[in-house]
């Protein structure tokens, strides 16, 4: 490299703009998803002109964070990503955000400043990244040391989902229709397949009494027999009913994710069961991965590239779960396209993927792109364009932002059991365990 096109890599901008995406009435074990949700979009503009994309949660408390984490990029080359992350933890964070639990309002696992900050600098990294690529005409896979794979499998992600959000509540319309019972979830099952070709299937469970989760994924395995499924209540379940759950369903199911709440109360369920159990909850932050893999008490660890701190740090994570010989794949979030296309890239590069990732990709009829990403037979091809692969659509931003700026406040931090008490003014953020 010449010393132009290094000093070319300094960053001299980075652009925030939070934005608020139409999202459908997806119940989960805390309430509801908002009409819409908030997302942070990350551009990261070099000496040279180019601009690299990134995308992470855009909560408040990730806002916060996003600023001052920014302001330690420019200056630095975007091949400089080391640096940043080491000096990252001297940016405050407001201890009111930290509770160093499970936040059981969140679903996110652990809540710690490293892992706030990290959410952040996934975003900041994905962008450096695709603006390296795009710099040096490689894409982000290249950069990770290549794909070992042309397309990524995704499985189908279904939710219990009302047919439209609550009367009077401004909202986007989808025409997915409800899905509140066993008909219903096969019925969104089978659209899924037809729009998407999926051939793996994760139900959001944690809704209804497990009975009902039960009659829902045995429907799943008559209507589809053979295919991989998967149940997750975000730990609503006690120790004894996950393992009643697991009996139950044990000759269908690919795995049982975050049945019941943290490592001790997993590890009991683990030693119970044949079925392997998944997390997105347990095992969330690096120190969490010890006691959990001595204990046994996961065997599939589905990495969130946002909270484990970006594409790199995902393959460090790929690495230790395959040295313990621990499975590993990618649970989503509320999420956009530039998401996807991180996610996919680092997907690519990871040997021991043997799971379908999970995306909400489908839910979200917006995009900031100029095109949205297609899923064919299920998977998504691997971009081989430089960066990304994928291209700011502006007009799309912009009108994003504008709603975002347009709210009161109400919807800028995703909060299921608000949105849960506009149809129930009654309801209550349920104990746990549920059942
Ligand atoms: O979107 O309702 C949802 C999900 O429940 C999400 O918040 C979870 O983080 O999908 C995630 C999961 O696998 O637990
Ligand atoms: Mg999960």
């Amino acid at each position: 490299m010449t010393a132009s096109t290094s000093h070319g890599l300094t960053v001299t901008e980075v652009r925030l703009t939070p934005v608020l995406v139409a999202d459908p009435p997806l119940l989960n074990t805390q309430g509801v998803h908002q009409p819409y949700t908030p997302r942070l979009i990350v551009e990261v503009v070099t000496a040279d002109g180019v601009t690299g994309l990134g995308e992470t949660y855009g909560d408040t408390k990730y806002l916060e964070l996003a600023r001052p984490l920014a302001d330690r990029l420019v200056g630095h080359r975007v091949d400089d990503l080391n640096r940043l992350f080491a000096e990252a933890d001297q940016v405050a964070v407001d201890a009111a955000r930290v509770s160093g639990q499970v936040d059981v309002g969140g679903l996110r696992g652990v809540q710690t400043a490293d892992k706030l900050r990290l959410s952040v600098l996934s975003a900041l990294e994905v962008a450096c990244l695709d603006a390296l690529g795009k710099s040096l005409g490689l894409p982000v896979h290249a950069l990770l040391g290549g794909k070992v794979r042309d397309a990524v499998e995704y499985s189908a992600y279904l939710f219990y989902k009302w047919a439209e959000h609550p009367e009077g509540v401004p909202a986007e319309k989808d025409d997915w229709g409800a899905a509140l019972d066993p008909a219903g979830v096969v019925e969104q099952a089978r659209r899924f397949t037809e729009r998407y070709g999926f051939t793996s299937f994760k139900l959001k469970g944690g809704v209804f009494p497990p009975e009902e989760e039960i009659a829902a994924v045995r429907a799943l395995a008559a209507a589809f027999p053979g295919h991989p499924l998967r149940l997750d209540p975000n730990g609503a379940w006690s120790v004894e009913t996950s393992l009643k759950v697991a009996r139950e369903l044990a000759d269908v199911l690919e795995y049982l994710e975050d049945p019941t709440l943290g490592t001790p109360a997993m590890a009991e369920v683990s030693a119970g069961t044949e079925v392997p159990l998944a997390t997105n909850m347990c095992v969330t932050t690096f120190a969490e991965i010890k006691e959990a893999f001595t204990r046994d008490a996961v065997q599939v660890v589905l990495s969130d590239h946002h909270y484990w701190g970006g594409l790199r740090n995902t393959r460090h994570l790929a690495a230790i779960c395959r040295t313990f010989g621990v499975g590993v794949s990618m649970h989503s979030n509320t999420h956009l396209g530039i998401s996807l296309a991180a996610m996919t890239h680092v997907a690519s590069t990871v040997p021991n993927l043997h799971h379908a990732c999970d995306s909400h990709y489908p839910w979200q009829s917006e995009d900031v792109l100029t095109e949205r990403t297609a899923f064919e037979g299920g998977t998504v091809r691997v971009s081989d364009a430089p960066g990304l692969g994928v291209e700011l659509d502006r007009d799309r931003l912009a009108f994003l932002h504008r709603r975002w700026l347009d709210d009161d406040g109400t919807l800028r931090d995703r909060d299921d059991a608000a949105a849960m008490r506009i149809a129930d003014p009654a309801w209550t953020q349920p104990a746990v365990p549920r059942w």
